[in-house]
């Protein structure tokens, strides 16, 4: 008869316990570990939502952690700069309806696209400034002959030195530099970086929509 070996399957099975203790303690520090993230995560999102002007990405996170929510994008950005200004029309009783005019805001934000995604800069250092010949053809080139010139009447408004010239297929943009637009920041700005600046183009929308502002 063969003698158990009882001293050594004692020893296997409290090694074996104390190893299967081990891993159960990890699995549960681990988890504590996410639990805790998770935790964090949570707070993060709150503070986002708290916060405001968040929201949409907000809801994206929502989403993607699985939470179910009613969809915000508009799937396209004119679509949802027409849609906000319809909505604060609407909400406004003293909106005059015989004015109101979507298709000039619609026109605009054709020509916006055209501007900033289909019309050609060349830009070239002159004395102390930059200059932007800005081209294209058909609908890009009436887009440009609109907008560059009425953009430069508003830097002039806020102090810029610039001014646009006629081009047979553009239109030439110069801004000279200036102890608060130093020539570094001009040429780093370039064409676009120029149009984006002054701070009533939101608001240069909805007026434009009511029929109470001319571009
Ligand atoms: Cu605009």
């Amino acid at each position: 008869m063969t003698r158990f070996p009882w001293k050594t399957a004692l020893t296997v099975s409290t090694l074996l316990a104390a190893t299967v203790y081990a891993s159960a303690q990890m699995f549960s520090d681990r988890m504590n570990g996410h639990m805790q993230q998770g935790g964090t995560m949570d707070q993060m999102h709150q503070q986002m939502m708290q916060r405001g002007g968040m929201g949409n990405r907000g809801m994206m996170h929502g989403a993607q952690a699985g939470v179910t929510s009613t969809p915000t994008m508009p799937g396209q950005d004119a679509f949802g700069a027409i849609q906000e200004v319809v909505q604060l029309l609407q909400a406004d009783a003293k909106t005059d309806w015989a004015k109101v005019n979507i298709e000039a805001l619609r026109q605009h934000l054709i020509d916006m696209n055209e501007v900033t995604l289909h019309a050609a800069a060349t830009q070239r250092d002159v004395d102390n400034g930059i200059e932007i010949k800005v081209t294209g053809e058909g609908r890009t080139l009436e887009a440009i002959k609109r907008m560059v010139p009425a953009h430069v009447s508003e830097l002039r408004e806020i102090g810029w030195n610039a001014k646009s010239d006629d081009l047979q297929n553009g239109v030439t943009l110069t801004v000279i530099a200036s102890e608060t637009q130093p020539l570094t920041k001009l040429r780093a700005l370039g064409f676009m970086g120029i149009m984006v600046q002054g701070g009533h183009h939101q608001q240069h929308h909805l007026m434009m929509a009511a029929g109470r502002f001319v571009h």
